[in-house]
């Protein structure tokens, strides 16, 4: 029976520990990290025939190195390359929380987006095409409310389906600018020649031409890293503090 990692993303209050502790029960512990506070809990779950282990990253709003967190769960995503990660969104929000699942859609297609809370969305008259933004996305879209326990079925269902690779969709392409269009057809090669094919180049090419330093850093630290045989590490340099 294979198991599959799942990381849980999502901007802060948007029900991602409800839902976590939900999917979990009381198969998880918080902490210890390889000695680094990368994520706030971990925990399992089974699905059909699959077993997951589930990642709950820190909440954050972007992955925009803005801050120890947003570097943290940029890090996970990007070395550790969970089988999926499930964006999880405010229904009531979700312009703002919008910014973020585009970051991970433009890091990684194996992505599945969970619009939570819509219990409250519905109350406040919301209405959300669940379709349409699925369109727009290219990756499965599921509404639920983790508080009231509505839509998990469904939402394990998607996940099983990006992790088996039943669904597979490449990173969401942003058309940007002509004149970081070409910049990123210069870099994004270089990139991939520098630190390899398996990480995302062109949003590193993005990030790098913004002057994300941070990402540098740690792009650098993972390609210098021995592989410890049976050890998972994330190199993640200034995060010391515990949430
Ligand atoms: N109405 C409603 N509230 C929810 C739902 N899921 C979570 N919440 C509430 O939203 C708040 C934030 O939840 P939490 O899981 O701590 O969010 P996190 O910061 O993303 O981990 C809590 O008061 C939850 O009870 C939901 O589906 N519907
Ligand atoms: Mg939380």
């Amino acid at each position: 029976m294979s198991q599959f990692t799942v990381a849980f993303a999502g901007n802060p209050n948007t029900g991602k520990s409800t839902l976590f502790n939900l999917l979990t029960g009381l198969r998880q512990h918080t902490g210890n990290w390889a000695g680094k506070t990368v994520i706030t809990a971990e925990g399992g779950f089974t699905h059909k025939d699959h077993t997951y282990r589930a990642v709950d990253l820190p909440g954050t709003y972007s992955l925009y190195s803005n801050s120890a967190d947003e570097e943290a769960a940029r890090d996970y995503i990007i070395f550790e390359q969970p089988d999926v990660t499930l964006v999880v969104l405010d229904a009531t929000s979700l312009e703002r929380n919008l910014n973020l699942a585009l970051q991970v859609l433009e890091i990684t297609g194996r992505t599945v987006i969970c619009i939570n809370l819509i219990d409250e969305a519905r109350r406040l008259g919301i209405t959300i095409n669940l379709k349409a933004i699925a369109k727009r996305l290219g990756v499965p879209v599921v509404a639920i409310s983790a508080r009231n326990k509505i839509g998990i079925e469904a939402l394990l269902d998607q996940i099983e389906r990006v992790a088996t690779g039943a669904f597979t969709a490449p990173p969401l392409r942003i058309a940007y600018s002509d004149e970081i269009e070409q910049s990123i057809t210069e870099l994004a090669p270089v990139v991939e020649q520098t630190f390899g094919s398996k990480y995302p180049a062109r949003w590193i090419a993005l990030r790098l031409l913004d002057g994300d330093d941070s990402l540098l850093a740690s792009l650098k630290a993972n390609m210098n890293r021995k592989p410890i045989p049976g050890a998972k590490e994330v190199v993640n340099h200034g995060v010391t503090a515990c949430h």
